[in-house]
């Protein structure tokens, strides 16, 4: 699978929104990572249900990459407008019944991921391998851009990538959290497919979007 990108909007001008979402668009991204946080499940807010359902009216070619950080996030699914082409990520340290969760975003149409934050161990995908089209691996603390990576994230990388293998199913493995200019290819190295850029690569200061966007691209394949 080729590396795929995935620009953090949590991290773009929040300013001018619609603009950064077109040129991300115009640039031939493939998805843009949408952070939904509840205040409860992670200790801060950010992009809110309606604006992510908004998203959707000024997308032409760019999918919704929606990474929902937040207990029973099936709440959250209608006002989003949750549907087709959607890649939507759950916590599993979120959901009382994961299993019901990603029946109901199948249902809707769109892709399910399982999200792991750092302190999870990999051997609960086990149980979901059948359902999911991606998992998400938390390389920081979910909540806050800028952070350092967590210690012990390229082994969990190369852990998931051995689950996905040995399962032979098609699912994505995506990298969110310090997706740098120095450590993307080690990630994709160790078996990351879909990359969240945030502010430590593409929202870096001093670059123009395209020229960051297409380094990036470069970087992952
Ligand atoms: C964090 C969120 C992420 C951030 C991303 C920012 O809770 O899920 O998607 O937006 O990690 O990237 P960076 O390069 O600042 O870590
Ligand atoms: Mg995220």
């Amino acid at each position: 699978m080729k590396g795929m990108l995935s620009p953090s909007l949590m991290c773009a001008d929040m300013l001018n929104l619609q603009s950064e979402i077109e040129a991300l668009d115009n640039l031939g991204v493939d998805y843009v990572h949408l952070d939904f946080m509840d205040g409860k499940f992670v200790p801060n807010i950010t992009l809110d249900a309606s604006l992510i359902k908004s998203v959707k009216s000024v997308l032409k070619n760019m999918k919704r990459d929606i990474h929902i950080m937040a207990y029973e996030p099936e709440q959250y699914f209608d006002r989003m407008d949750i549907g087709a082409g959607d890649i939507v990520a759950v916590h599993y340290e979120a959901c009382n019944n994961l299993h019901d969760v990603l029946g109901e975003i199948h249902s809707r149409g769109a892709s399910a991921f399982v999200a792991i934050s750092p302190d999870t161990k990999t051997d609960v995908l086990a149980d979901f391998l059948d359902e999911i089209d991606g998992v998400l691996v938390m390389t920081v603390y979910p909540g806050f851009a800028g952070q350092p990576i967590v210690e012990g994230s390229f082994d969990k990388i190369s852990a998931v990538r051995s689950i996905i293998d040995e399962s032979n199913k098609d699912i994505i493995l995506e990298v969110d959290g310090h997706v740098s200019w120095d450590l993307c290819q080690k990630m994709r190295e160790c078996g990351a497919d879909l990359f969240v850029a945030g502010s430590s690569s593409v929202y870096s200061r001093g670059m123009e979007l395209d020229e960051a966007v297409n380094k990036m691209m470069k970087l992952i394949n």
